[in-house]
């Protein structure tokens, strides 16, 4: 036998001869019931009748949410209000005596839930789980109906009221059917699994494990049972017990207090998440009623303003990353894989933290956080302002309630957050009052939380303003978090430390968290000089490079949530890529920006060696300049090599950064950067395609109005606008640039190269181009992003005095926000002049393109 196999085996002996009982059944049914719905828009209330024909409404599984496509579409807004489920759920004799439970993951955002007919029961709010008792509601033995109507219309007594990301409506998160005896642990309480379990004391010398439990008595007389909770660590040894022996009276919940003591456990933390499991037995006279298992962590933790976060006695920065559930292809509605697997991401870039903004996510979010490692601020979606209603507080208060209970077991969470930015959009109506109200409301699900749960500290998520100060908010939770755009939102980078360290001297008893920080990146988008608003890779990478060396300046600062790990899905919003907010470290479809490797080379213990270019392997360049090619390593020393030829040794800088000034080639330049660690070699090669355009190029192309370079679909270099030189090309006259993106933002329609189009030149008087004589094709880009008045800017434009278009007013035809190109075709003996000639108001151009299409250089 080999030592393997018989390592194997006595693990194997080990495992169950520690748990006899396992082996038994666990008296606890529990299964999904995700596949076999019907689904319809039409919102009829029969559709709760068992004899309603659903036939020809759709199919769906779940996870589902009917907002997938829309909220991508250019029509305004997405569709938000009632919607149908339904599915026949077949019982068989397995069910038979036992209590029977269907229990949501989540819906978004009301849910009324009927049986064969009848009202199981409602839920209100989108991210939090709910649970109803149907036994009384079934038949076991034969086919049951079960109709869900979804509700996600706009509802002012449901938080969030308004947000940065899409509510998209249905039964997104999982549908389980529970079954247990009727002697049971109670899951009716606010869905949580009915067993509280805390650490009260882990300190090396005395470490115990407390489970509080409810058990409910459904089965109408009296019962003597016997709730066994056994701890097992991460080999399955059992390391403590604890039986307690409970009467119950009929019809009653009663509860049980246990605590075990466990020597020497090993502690939880980001490095070594070890965590023991907890195995709960309910019996009767040896027959298992009920059971469950859970995990539990040792650890414990503190903030101190002056000196951070401290895990376990040590100090740990929290370096983290703020998270959004949705996925391209997916929205919402997401299996737990993907879930898990964003997790796995963050882990492996080197995070130890992560803010799941703006609400509670999936079990399985919190579960994959418990095993990897990574510490966890949850929250409710109390987003931008309140209502001024006891309702919504209710509301609130009940999804504050539910998060803790449902999720307070897990090792991961260190902090309850319920607010976000909300004094950024209260209504000017009744500013004072809201803003009096929220500071109430604050104080009420400050104390809701340390009731809950008194072992976390509570938090809110402020925005740069002093009003959160001024109004006494700042002083209501434990932990004081900022989300700082300063260099996006505001002017310069710098403001962030300058902000902080006010806030930081005004305020010294608060600990600090940047609970968000975060710049667009678009893969398509480049800028030798990059700037605010650009959407380009290497601006996101300027703001990050600042943002880490500004933080690491402020040991005070606890920790620092990125904004945001993923792109992810806003209706609203009109940036570079329409509909979706791009401040991810990774793209909405999960794929890594450059900036990605930038954190994992500062954060990672594993070796990183990434030549920091990926994101702009094709570029345009007009002149011999030498380019920057940036590697972002770990490793002591790197060294890159430019077509087989070393460029040097170097040692990465400050930010684990080296840069090399490399004299690119026309056309294809192979990288490959080197360096060791542990005597191994690591290496990481791509290559730059490069292109020179001169005027006498086949093809130029201009972004106009832009600092920066578009790829577009079709690999046409967009080059950055200049103004024009003797020999080249570029805008004549004193022009002034227009970056839409600075206004509010703008989808361009009829085209998938918004960026093109939204920057663009205002009231320039030509533009030039010194191209050989010959045959050209002229496009010409425009859209209206301004005003949708016809008649209010009109102008006409000739090239080399030829008339190309006449009378142009972009807002009659093709009409506001949509794309136009005009095409035209020109001889010319040498040079093509494009001149504007204003009718009304100021002419704009957003592009040019000049193609040959006859005649020699
Ligand atoms: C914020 C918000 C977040 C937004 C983010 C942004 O401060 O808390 O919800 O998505 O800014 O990108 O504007």
């Amino acid at each position: 036998m080999s030592k393997n196999i018989f390592f194997l085996l006595l693990s194997a002996i080990l495992f169950f001869s520690a748990k006899p009982c396992l082996a038994q059944n666990s008296g606890h049914i529990n299964y999904t019931i995700n596949d076999n719905w019907r689904f319809t828009f039409a919102d009829d209330p029969n559709s709760s009748k068992p004899e309603f024909a659903d036939r020809a409404w759709e199919r769906v599984n779940i996870p589902h949410t009917w907002n997938l496509k829309d909220v991508f579409d250019d029509e305004f807004d997405y569709r938000r209000g009632g919607a149908w489920y339904r599915r026949s759920l077949p019982l068989d004799a397995r069910h038979r005596g036992k209590r029977i439970f269907l229990y949501f993951e989540g819906t978004n955002q009301i849910a009324d839930v009927f049986v064969n007919g009848e009202k199981a029961g409602q839920h209100i709010g989108g991210y939090t789980a709910f649970v109803f008792d149907i036994t009384d509601l079934v038949r076991v033995g034969g086919q049951n109906l079960i109709a869900v109507r979804v509700d996600n219309s706009f509802n002012p007594d449901i938080p969030p009221l308004t947000a940065d990301f899409n509510f998209y409506g249905g039964i997104y998160r999982n549908v389980r059917v529970i079954a247990v005896d009727p002697v049971h642990i109670k899951i009716t309480d606010h869905a949580s699994s009915g067993l509280q379990i805390s650490t009260p004391e882990v300190n090396g010398i005395r470490n115990t494990v407390r489970i509080l439990g409810k058990l409910e008595n459904a089965s109408g007389r009296e019962r003597n049972v016997q709730v066994v909770s056994t701890i097992l660590d991460a080999q399955g040894r059992r390391v403590g017990e604890s039986t307690s022996n409970v009467k119950a009276r009929p019809d009653s919940d009663f509860t049980f207090n246990q605590i075990v003591g466990v020597p020497n456990p090993k502690l939880w933390s980001p490095d070594s998440p070890y965590l023991y499991t907890i195995k709960t037995i309910v019996k009767e006279k040896g027959r298992v009623l009920d059971s469950r298992t859970d995990t539990v962590g040792f650890r414990w933790f503190n903030f101190d303003p002056e000196k951070g976060f401290f895990l376990n006695g040590k100090p740990m920065m929290l370096n983290g990353t703020n998270r959004h559930q949705d996925i391209s292809g997916m929205g919402n509605a997401v299996p737990d894989g993907f879930h898990v697997r964003d997790l796995e991401i963050i882990k492996a870039a080197g995070f130890n933290f992560v803010r799941l903004a703006h609400y509670p996510q999936s079990p399985s979010v919190l579960q994959a956080a418990d095993r990897l490692g990574l510490l966890v601020w949850e929250e409710i979606p109390l987003v931008n302002y309140i209502t001024i209603s006891p309702t919504f507080n209710r509301n609130s208060e009940q999804m504050l309630v539910e998060m803790i209970r449902q999720h307070r077991n897990h090792a991961s969470i260190i902090m309850w957050g319920y607010m976000n930015e909300i004094f950024l959009r209260v209504p000017k109506e009744n500013e004072e009052n809201i803003r009096i109200e929220t500071v109430k409301l604050a104080k009420v699900l400050n104390e809701v939380s340390h009731r809950e749960d008194p072992t976390r500290p509570t938090t809110i998520a402020f925005h740069g303003s002093e009003i959160y100060n001024t109004t006494g908010l700042g002083d209501v939770a434990d932990i004081t978090g900022w989300n700082l755009y300063s260099g996006w939102y505001s002017k310069t980078f710098e403001d962030f430390g300058t902000f902080i360290d006010d806030q930081h001297k005004r305020y010294p008893k608060r600990p600090l968290i940047i609970s968000e920080y975060g710049a667009n990146g678009d893969q398509r988008l480049h800028s030798r000089q990059p700037r605010r608003f650009d959407s380009t890779i290497e601006y996101q990478r300027m703001f990050h490079e600042s943002y880490i060396s500004q933080i690491r300046a402020r040991p005070f600062i606890a920790g620092t949530a990125i904004w945001n790990q993923f792109d992810f899905a806003v209706e609203a919003r009109g940036e570079t890529i329409p509909h979706l907010n791009q401040k991810g470290m990774y793209t909405y479809d999960r794929k890594p920006k450059d900036i990605h490797y930038l954190y994992k080379a500062n954060l990672s213990k594993s070796p990183v060696l990434h030549i920091a270019t990926r994101d702009w392997a094709l570029r345009g360049s007009t002149t011999y300049t030498p380019e920057k090619i940036e590697v972002y390593s770990n490793l002591p020393e790197v060294e890159l090599f430019h077509n087989g030829s070393s460029l040097g040794k170097k040692k990465p800088e400050d930010l684990n950064k080296a840069t090399w000034s490399v004299e690119m080639f026309d056309g294809k330049n192979p990288f490959v950067a080197k360096g060791f660690s542990n005597g191994k070699v690591i290496s990481d090669s791509t290559d730059v395609v490069y292109k020179f355009f001169f005027s006498t190029s086949d093809e130029i192309a201009i972004n106009v109005g832009s600092n920066a370079q578009f790829i577009d679909d079709k690999k046409t270099i967009w080059l950055s606008d200049n103004p024009y030189r003797s020999g080249s090309w570029g805008y004549l006259g004193e022009s002034i640039k227009t970056f839409y993106s600075e206004s509010p933002d703008r989808n361009v329609l009829g085209t998938l190269d918004d960026p093109l189009f939204q920057t663009m030149q205002e009231n320039l008087e030509g533009y030039r181009f010194d191209v050989p004589a010959g045959d050209y094709q002229v496009d010409l880009l425009f859209t209206e992003l301004k005003t949708n008045k016809p008649g209010e800017r009109v102008f006409s434009l000739k090239i080399n005095g030829e008339v190309v278009i006449d009378n142009l007013d972009l807002a009659k035809s093709p009409g506001f926000q949509q794309a136009f190109i005009k095409q035209s075709r020109i001889n010319t003996k040498g040079g093509l002049d494009i001149e504007f000639i204003p009718i009304k108001g100021k002419p704009i151009i957003s592009g040019i393109k000049v193609m040959r299409i006859a005649g020699k250089p």
